[in-house]
């Protein structure tokens, strides 16, 4: 961390500005050798003023010809994305021009960045937590609204604060345990009061929270599943590829052409969905289709909402129904092909008449506005945004699951009187756990592999 890194921190291409992004004690001395505000001469200054916005020429070093017009940023650390002495350059935008002055500022001393390593940085300075530096990567990620609205509130720390206040609690109850081990003599047996177990036991009841956190609104990052199914030929096929707005599952008028699930994704008003078409459920002797129709089931199982298809003259049967289609699932009951006319279609029996309905034509384009507008409406009717502003990610989720088992294992032993030892230890595995969340006690390992998904730059 004793030197200079730099990185192009714009993509790779033409646009209107490109950014270069210098960290490190050499930072601004680098930008000093380069920079001048005079273009017919390279003038140095004297001095990089903090927090000022320069405009100037950014010199090649070797041939002192003019590189490029550019903005320079100073910034001295700690008030820095880094925390260190940090320069930007603002070039335009080509690969060329980029590369040219990125060459500049190397060729002075600075080394080429690894992915991420200015967010590491920024975490190895303390400036940031590791929860804060993940979110970074989640906000370049993000594919929805939704997703982004929860990765800029971790950003801001919010879910690292919640952690650490969960593990101050346990270290302070630790050092009451250790005292009693190193002291035996001068204090009285260890013997916790009802408030301190209630504590631990509220500490466990929120990991727990954050794991059902985790579990309800991770589809908002990887989608919500949506699987189609139905009979063959009801036109499952051709609504997917109308959903998608692409030919991707193939059509024919003859049963059992899907086997293989598709899987496509897709975006409603910045909530990402991930769409299933399956093969049709009959009864079949034929292997691949029987394989196929297996496979569709699991699909049901696993998948969030249900498009449960129907076509004109086949009845609504509350058995067959009940055979595809999992107690308490989320379902839409579709009506397709109702081109063919409005007469013979199928109804809900009254039992199931709280489904929604939506009747569509596959073939004509019709009512699909509609049916996404449904599926919208049933995958966030339960969902209060509001109310959880911190979604813990599947990292964070292992590492709570392991902090609530250590939590139980201590407060079972609480309750039987066990070993102080032994408590210290499950006390201690729980503040590690919760640890390496924030990254107070996070490997190496796990530091390498969330940088190393960071790209160039960052
Ligand atoms: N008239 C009419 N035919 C349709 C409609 N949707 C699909 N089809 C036809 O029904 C047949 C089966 O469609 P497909 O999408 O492959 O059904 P799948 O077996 O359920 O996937 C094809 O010949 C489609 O052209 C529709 O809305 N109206
Ligand atoms: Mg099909």
């Amino acid at each position: 961390m004793n030197d200079t890194i730099a990185a192009i921190a714009t993509p790779f291409g033409s646009g209107g500005i490109g950014v270069i992004r210098i960290s490190g004690p050499d930072a601004f001395t680098i930008a000093s050798m380069l920079f001048s505000k005079t273009k017919s001469r390279f003038e140095g200054l004297e001095n990089l003023e903090s927090h000022r916005v320069r405009h100037g020429y950014l010199f090649d070093g070797n041939t002192m010809d003019v590189i490029d017009e550019v903005l320079l940023i100073p910034m001295k650390g700690p008030s820095s994305y880094t925390a260190e002495d940090v320069v930007e350059i603002q070039a335009h935008s080509g690969t060329f021009v980029l590369k040219a002055i990125l060459e500049a500022v190397l060729s002075l001393g600075a080394r080429l960045s690894e992915p991420g390593e200015f967010t590491k940085r920024a975490f190895l300075n303390q400036r940031i937590d590791l929860t804060q530096a993940e979110a970074v990567a989640d906000i370049i990620m993000a594919k929805s609204a939704n997703a982004l609205k929860f990765a800029t509130s971790q950003v801001l720390g919010t879910l690292g604060k919640k952690i650490q206040e969960l593990r101050e609690t346990l270290i302070q109850f630790l050092s009451l345990l250790e005292v009693s081990i190193d002291f035996p003599d001068d204090s009285a047996p260890f013997c916790p009061s009802d408030k301190e177990i209630q504590e631990i036991t509220s500490v466990l009841e929120k990991c727990r929270e954050f794991i059902k956190q985790h579990n309800d609104a991770c589809f908002l990052k990887e989608g919500i599943r949506v699987t189609i199914c139905g009979a063959p030929n009801v036109g499952k096929s051709s609504l997917m590829n109308r959903l998608i707005e692409k030919d991707r599952s193939i059509i024919t008028a003859v049963p059992g052409t899907t086997r293989d699930p598709v899987e496509e994704g897709l975006n409603i008003d910045g909530v990402p969905f991930v769409i299933a078409d399956t093969a049709g459920i009959h009864q079949t002797d034929d292997l691949v289709e029987i394989i196929g129709i297996e496979k569709a089931k699991d699909h049901i199982t696993t998948s969030d909402i249900i498009l449960y298809m129907k076509e004109p003259g086949s009845a609504f049967s509350e058995r067959e129904f009940e055979k595809i289609v999992p107690q308490g699932k989320k379902v839409i009951f579709v009506v397709n092909k109702i081109d063919l006319g409005e007469g013979n279609l199928p109804r809900l029996s009254e039992k199931y008449r709280h489904i929604p309905t939506v009747e569509i034509s596959a073939l004509l384009n019709k009512g699909i506005r509609e049916l996404k507008q449904k599926i919208l409406n049933i995958s966030i009717a339960d969902l209060d945004m509001e109310k959880s502003p911190v979604i813990p990610n599947l990292r964070h989720k292992k590492a709570l699951e392991q902090a609530a088992e250590s939590l139980e294992a201590a407060l079972t032993g609480l309750k039987n009187g066990q070993a102080e030892e032994i408590l210290a230890i499950d006390i201690k595995a729980g503040i590690d756990s919760l640890g390496t969340i924030t990254g107070e006690t996070a490997s190496l390992d796990i530091l390498d592999t969330i940088f190393s998904n960071f790209c160039i730059g960052k």
